[in-house]
């Protein structure tokens, strides 16, 4: 099934210029501090504050500490160093915390991948990074992980070890690693912290290189924005290896305040409604359809949780009606955060009026963010006017990691990242998100590219051609549809979703819908008209069928 991996390049990440990199120094964005060093710093200060709370498990920051240096060390004994590259794919759980810091202190580099991510994607990261090592989970809702890793260590030449969390199989135990702290090499605020995954347009899964300098200065942004300190208790919900639950503020944000995070791998309404009473939660992060069924619950069973004060919630527009119900049903303040993992995020303030919180997305957090918002011809429009959203500042990546050809695309020759993102200034200078100008769908905060998927679906011997789209859907936002012409040996929607489950491609990536169609509406210039397809399922939708809509164009 799966073809070899192996790391053909040696890919570079792009830095900023010097005049920047100095403009950033002297202002004091970028120091000269790293991960590893901070969280010594706090710990010396926070000593036998409880630092990590996953179940019955309490880690304070000493203890939090300590096994960050036995860990490191452990690695080191591996053989692991600085710079080399580490897929870590854990779910959400104190080890992970304790795990990306040793590895931060270490200077090599973790690959943040999704639980939800399969071969496909894992073997992807493998070879355009050359990653030494990977690390699982064993077992996670019936999921073996260490299959996967398996399958990923047989055609990746450069993974030399395997590690896993829990009962190890033929692979190495995390638990085991744990040595005495030895001497680490000394790690520059300028060295490449992690890797942060962009949600892409196209089928390669592009790689954000993040150095210590630019991904400290996000964080601390981020604390300093939401107001997180000593006494901010943060709930770890979403999967913490996404950039919003990890630095903004997220998980990172929260230890170097001084807070406590509580972790859990379960997001459900009962869990975190309990964790947040038991725990006296301050904080979480949710995408929107994960803060709808919070408010579905909430409203019906009024649980008691008077510690929140804030539900930050983003990744995906959340809808007006929505926003509206979080503070009566959770009796805190609601706060949008529009961000992307290439850097740029805003924030609603908790001091803003309700018609900025309910209906804007916030303002850049950062007085060193540049935000241009565009016409097609590149000129920028008035306050008001719907545009292209340019950025570029001290935590906005300047190209993706060895990918030279595409960053051209990406960026400006001026460095300014192009998001994707349609998007509007209001008043008061906060942004509101009209829509995406690329083939990305945002199902519910998680993006698939569409190529992505067509190309997998094009290796099935029943598909001619295949175009897959976003359907408007009151839960999601979006959900997948794909368009189908069939060959004469038409196959069935179940055979197209088993093919790409077997292709080991992330479930979430397979399409809700199958539409099988004799031909494609096409645009003037005879390309697939992704417009029509789109209003095609409308119509389906509204009874019209598909056939007309398709005729109309
Ligand atoms: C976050 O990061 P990514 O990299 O998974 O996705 C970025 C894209 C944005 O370009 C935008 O299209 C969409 O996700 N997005 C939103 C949004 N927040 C993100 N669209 C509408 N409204 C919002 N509030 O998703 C991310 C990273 C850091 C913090 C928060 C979200």
């Amino acid at each position: 099934m799966s073809a070899p991996v192996t790391a053909t390049m040696h890919p570079t990440a792009p830095d900023w210029p010097p005049e920047f990199v100095e403009r950033y120094v002297s202002a004091g964005f970028w120091r000269s501090e790293t991960f590893g060093g901070v969280l010594k710093t706090v710990a010396g200060r926070m000593g036998a504050q409880i630092a990590l709370v996953d179940g019955d498990r309490r880690l304070s920051f000493e203890e939090l500490d300590r096994s960050v240096d036995e860990l490191a060390a452990g690695f080191a004994g591996l053989g692991l160093g600085k710079g080399d590259v580490v897929v870590v794919q854990l779910p959400n759980r104190a080890a992970f915390v304790e795990v990306v810091f040793a590895l931060f202190r270490l200077g090599s580099v973790p690959v943040f991948a999704l639980p939800a991510h399969r071969s496909v994607e894992i073997g992807a990261f493998c070879s355009f990074t050359g990653a030494k090592a990977y690390i699982v989970a064993d077992v996670v809702g019936g999921f073996d992980y260490r299959e996967l890793a398996a399958d990923i260590r047989a055609r990746a030449p450069s993974l030399a070890h395997v590690i896993v969390d829990g009962e190890p199989g033929p692979f190495l135990a995390l638990d085991g690693l744990r040595r005495p702290p030895v001497d680490l090499p000394a790690i520059d605020a300028g060295d490449l912290a992690c890797f942060q995954l962009s949600g892409g347009t196209t089928g390669i899964p592009k790689l954000i290189a993040r150095r210590h300098r630019d991904y400290l200065y996000n964080v601390r942004a981020s604390v300093e924005a939401c107001d997180f300190n000593e006494r901010t208790v943060y709930l770890a919900a979403l999967p913490m290896g996404h950039n919003f639950p990890m630095a903004c503020p997220g998980f990172l944000g929260t230890l170097l305040a001084g807070g406590r995070v509580v972790v859990t791998d379960r997001p459900t309404p009962d869990v975190c409604f309990d964790l947040i009473a038991r725990e006296n939660v301050t904080a979480t992060a949710l995408v929107p359809p994960l803060a709808m069924v919070w408010l579905d619950v909430a409203e019906m069973t009024k649980p008691q949780v008077p510690s929140l004060r804030i539900l930050q919630v983003g990744g995906a527009k959340l809808g007006h009606e929505a926003a509206r119900r979080v503070a009566p049903a959770l009796g805190c303040r609601l706060q949008q955060v529009f961000g992307m993992a290439e850097g740029l995020i805003c924030f609603t303030a908790p001091e803003d009026p309700d018609d900025v919180v309910l209906n804007t997305q916030g303002k850049p957090m950062s007085t060193a963010d540049e935000v241009r918002i565009v016409d097609g011809d590149g000129n920028d429009v008035p306050d008001g006017v719907t545009g292209h959203l340019l950025t570029r500042g001290p935590y906005t990546i300047r190209g993706y990691f060895g990918l030279s050809e595409q960053n051209a695309a990406s960026f400006t020759p001026d460095g300014f990242y192009r998001s994707g993102d349609l998007v509007r200034r209001v008043a008061g200078g906060q942004l509101v998100v009209e829509g995406r100008d690329t083939d990305q769908i945002n199902r519910g905060g998680e993006k698939i590219a569409a190529e992505e998927v067509e190309n997998f679906l094009l290796g099935h011997e029943g598909v001619l051609d295949v175009a897959v789209v976003g359907l408007p859907d009151g839960y999601l936002g979006e959900r997948t549809c794909a368009f189908v012409l069939p060959r004469s040996s038409r196959p069935t929607p179940n055979d197209l979703r088993m093919f790409l489950k077997a292709s080991g491609l992330a479930a979430f990536k397979i399409p809700d819908r199958f539409e099988f169609l004799d031909s494609f509406p096409t645009t003037g210039v005879g390309k697939i008209s992704r417009k029509t397809l789109r209003e095609t399922l409308k119509a389906m939708h509204s009874g019209a069928g598909a056939a007309s809509a398709a005729a109309a164009e």
